[in-house]
């Protein structure tokens, strides 16, 4: 039995020594140490040995299955190492391979040019208001003094998303003045930008979609001469301290009296050329007294208040701005177009 043992040992501890998979090594742990192993088999035989032979050949046995079970140990704590060193290889990253480059954009030049004239206003004590492009006719139209007959409520003009003509896409920002003049307390001086819809076809100087700047201010006693100096102050801000301007009559549903405010040719000086079409004046928005049925429509007494109030195209002022010939430009969006800006 000893010399089995012995056998055993050496063939044993040799052959585990061998093996580069887990799975092999678990076979031969199975073929000396399972239930059938051959470890096992001798062990089973012990019965048959003499009282004396019985406790030596079982201590050497024990001794035989410790070191094959640690020579087992040794090497599957050795595989182990080698797969992890076998993964840190492979998965290893080059931390000093160059990133790829991100491609940075940058802010849309019509937006740049509303960041201006936002800050203009503000500089001015002007809150900026944001409202809602899907709008009930009564605050895109009936409560600024557009009744239901009148033609800018064609259906051929607005873009309507009910049957009954009750919603729209709002036709003007104006719908945020009745807003704020219904919410809040007075004084108000309020602007808001944003995109509104109307029915045209698409061109160089159109786009059913645009955006507008529009302003107010009601307070107590206010009057034209509020209206010419706050806009004659921004309209220098924007376009230089010595642009002339002037403020031609003109008809507004909502404002009255209502005004076109133009600023001579910055190009000609006023004799006329390509950038004016040869007028010497370039109209930059509209404007008037905030009309008494429309204060009373927002619940203010016209008595009591007045106001102000102007729009102005945002897309107009940005051509005008940036020297852009086609409004189409500002919406397409190819980036080797507003790389330029
Ligand atoms: C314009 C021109 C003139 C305007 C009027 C109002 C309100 F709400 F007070 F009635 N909001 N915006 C107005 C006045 C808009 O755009 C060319």
């Amino acid at each position: 039995m000893k010399e089995q043992l012995e056998a055993i040992r050496k063939a044993a501890l040799e052959a585990v020594a061998g093996p580069q998979a887990t799975a092999d090594l678990e076979a031969l742990r199975v073929k000396y140490l399972g239930k059938k192993g051959e470890l096992t088999a001798l062990l089973k035989q012990m019965g048959g040995l003499s009282a004396e032979l019985r406790p030596v050949m079982g201590q050497l046995a024990n001794e035989v299955r410790a070191e094959l079970e640690a020579a087992i140990e040794n090497q599957a704590g050795l595989l182990e190492r080698k797969a992890m060193e076998a993964r840190l290889e492979n998965e290893a990253l080059d931390v000093t391979i160059p990133g790829k480059k991100v491609r940075m954009g940058h802010k849309h030049p019509m937006y740049s040019v509303l960041d201006e004239i936002k800050d203009i206003f503000i500089a001015l004590g002007f809150e900026i208001l944001d409202g809602p492009e899907v709008e009930l006719a009564d605050y895109n139209f009936t409560k600024l003094n557009t009744p239901a007959d009148h033609p800018a409520r064609e259906w051929s003009d607005t873009f309507y998303l009910t049957e009954d003509s009750n919603v729209l896409l709002r036709t003007q920002t104006s719908n945020m003045q009745i807003r704020a003049m219904e919410s809040r307390e007075l004084p108000i001086r309020v602007l808001s930008p944003g995109r509104v819809y109307r029915k045209d076809e698409v061109d160089a100087t159109h786009s059913p979609m645009f955006h507008q700047i529009e302003g107010i201010v009601v307070d107590k006693g206010v009057t034209m001469g509020d209206l010419k100096g706050t806009l004659n102050a921004v309209i220098r801000r924007i376009y230089g301290e010595n642009t002339v301007t002037r403020f031609r009559p003109h008809h507004f549903p909502f404002t009255e009296p209502s005004c076109e405010m133009d600023i001579q040719c910055h190009k000609c000086g006023g004799v006329g050329c390509p950038t004016c079409k040869g007028e010497g004046w370039i109209e930059v928005l509209g404007a008037g007294m905030v009309h008494p049925k429309v204060l009373q429509n927002c619940g203010i007494d016209p008595e009591v208040y007045s106001g102000f109030a102007f729009g102005m195209g945002l897309e107009r002022l940005a051509l005008g701005q940036y020297k852009i010939s086609d409004m189409r430009l500002i919406f397409e969006n190819d980036v080797r177009f507003l790389e330029q800006f």
